[in-house]
């Protein structure tokens, strides 16, 4: 068993013969997927006899050795002895650790499945008591999400249980008889339900926290573990497109950026440029938007999302949560529709769409209004995750958990206007530091922050104010602008391309309301006016002197 590369986990291919579409074979497969770009391949047949294992390994091998990527034998030791390729994967019920890097050697790749904190501590443990050359372990988390793959699997932990656990074990020490020793370099991938729609959410979502990564900045030894990657069966190997799947999740994959990235400093041009690729493909991909809506604004709310290229559907239904999150690629939930019911239904679809992957715009509408929503608002924002948190001053306020804010109405105008900008700025960042997703607050001018990058954005006009609907709208359109990031190449490398969405969805619609107001008499022929100019600009886009936008530091 020998290797000439550290493991190199980015696009990991796990087989399954059962699922390969008809006129191909499983080493055609896997070498159109290697020609995508997957970098590991690990073979996994549970219905085959071990003559047959072998001889289909033997030829697999073939394929992977002249590609030189590594190949990896799930559970069976003895089929990888037998093939002499790279390595092994073992789950939780298979053979030890210890037992195979004894008869593999210490240069194969062994690879352990852990679901939770404990499984993956004592992973580690396990690799740290025997000696393997460095960069020959990892771990397989998972399942993210639910899959029928694997119908026995345990019970999903999102992005956030990666999370979770790479955290954990950030700052994770060995103990006892091992605490001399420095933890193990083993990488880790993450597995389960992942596709293309999910792929970034995935990335995104199990990044450790910005105030995780601050925090650890402070520490002695500062270690933040990541994702090396991410592993995949039925999305490459019932894809009848083995090549093109493999090259899309790849793409994803390499431009993938963190919030952490390097600080964009964001020209007009640039602004302008990036916004453009990002609106003019959501009538390209015409993403359905599934929104739990108020009834006041529904209608406008549809409207507003077709304009913009994308398709609107309205349900309130929690029976209907689960078939709408697979169809759709968007969420609106908006939260002005106040009945008793409303919790039940929020939780189902929040739950739904987080674990298909579907960005979530959550629009706290009222949150200081009353009791009720106050407390609502608090709750939802524990039961998952939302990708983006929209609400005027009183909501954002809210949620951050200021006690005194009383809210008459919906409206802005009824919160006291005495907080300075850059006081608001620090608590729409704060929130999203807090939250580790962006957060929009929306007012004369608007602020959006993802904790750290923080834009005040000045366009719009004041009939918004005047039309009923206009800031719950401004939702479908982030839900649009963020649905259609996975299905992009790389927009802006630099900067955090959920932020890119969500300021190309403000600017959108702020200078759409702008051109509106040039054609218009008064708010009701601007109304029509404003579903013209959106739709014009998802064609046309805009000009950069057009876009007011300001960095704050
Ligand atoms: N192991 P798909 S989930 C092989 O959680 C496997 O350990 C899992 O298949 C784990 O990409 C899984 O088709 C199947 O959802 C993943
Ligand atoms: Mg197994």
């Amino acid at each position: 068993m020998s290797h000439r590369h550290t493991l190199d986990l980015s696009l990991y291919l796990v087989t399954s013969s059962d699922l390969l579409p008809s006129n191909t074979t499983l080493a055609k497969h896997v070498e159109a997927a290697i020609k995508g770009g997957v970098s590991i391949v690990q073979l996994r047949e549970k219905n085959l006899d071990t003559g047959a294992f072998i001889r289909l390994a033997k030829e697999v091998h073939g394929v992977t050795k002249k590609h030189s990527v590594p190949l990896l034998i799930n559970d069976r030791v003895d089929v990888a002895l037998a093939v002499g390729c790279e390595g092994v994967h073992v789950g939780q019920s298979d053979l030890d650790y210890a037992t195979a890097r004894v008869l593999l050697g210490p240069s194969a790749y062994i690879g352990i499945s852990a679901t939770n904190v404990t499984e993956a501590v004592k992973a580690l443990d396990d690799i740290s008591d025997v000696y393997a050359d460095p960069g020959t372990t990892y771990l397989g988390l998972g399942p993210v999400y639910a899959t029928a793959t694997k119908p026995d699997h345990k019970t999903p932990i999102g992005p956030e249980g990666i999370r979770e656990i790479l955290q954990s074990l950030s700052t994770h020490k060995l103990s006892g008889a091992r605490a001399s020793r420095p933890l193990p370099d083993t990488q880790f991938v993450a597995i389960g339900g992942i596709n293309r729609e999910n792929l970034y959410n995935v990335l995104y979502m199990s990044e450790p926290t910005l105030e995780f990564k601050e925090q650890q900045k402070k520490s002695v030894c500062p270690r933040i573990l990541k994702l090396g990657g991410v592993a995949v069966v039925s999305a490459i190997m019932a894809s009848p497109t083995p090549q093109i799947v493999a090259r899309e999740l790849c793409n994803q994959i390499n431009t993938a950026s963190t919030p952490a990235a390097a600080d964009p400093i964001l020209s007009e041009e640039h602004i302008s440029q990036s916004t453009f690729d990002i609106i003019k493909s959501i009538p390209i991909h015409m993403p359905l938007i599934h929104h739990i809506t108020n009834s006041v604004v529904k209608g406008f709310s549809a409207n507003v999302t077709l304009a913009v290229g994308a398709s609107p559907i309205m349900s309130e239904n929690p029976m209907e949560m689960k078939d709408l999150a697979a169809i759709t690629s968007g969420f609106v939930l908006n939260m002005g529709t106040s009945l008793p019911e409303f919790e039940l239904v929020a939780t189902k679809g929040i739950t739904e769409n987080n674990r298909k992957g579907n960005p979530i715009v959550f629009d706290p509408v009222g949150a200081g209004a009353t009791k009720w929503r106050r407390e609502l608002s608090h709750k939802l924002v524990e039961v998952g995750y939302f990708d983006v948190i929209k609400g005027n001053r009183g909501e954002i306020l809210t949620i951050a958990g200021a006690e005194n804010i009383v809210m008459r109405g919906v409206d802005d105008a009824s919160v006291d206007g005495a907080m300075q900008s850059h006081d608001l700025a620090r608590v729409v960042r704060d929130l999203a530091l807090r939250e580790n997703n962006i957060i929009v607050m929306t007012g004369k001018s608007d602020i959006v922050s993802n904790g750290m990058s923080t834009y005040i954005i000045h366009n719009g006009h004041p009939w918004q104010a005047k039309v009923t609907g206009t800031g719950c709208s401004l939702g479908s359109v982030l839900a649009a602008a963020l649905s259609v990031i996975p299905k992009i190449g790389p927009v802006v490398r630099s900067i955090d391309r959920k932020l890119s969405a969500v300021i190309s969805g403000m600017l959108l619609y702020n200078i759409a309301a702008e051109r509106a107001a040039k054609r218009a008499q008064g708010p009701a022929s601007w109304k029509v006016a404003f579903l013209d100019c959106l739709s014009q600009m998802v064609e046309t886009g805009f000009l950069p002197e057009e876009a007011k936008i300001e960095k704050l530091n």
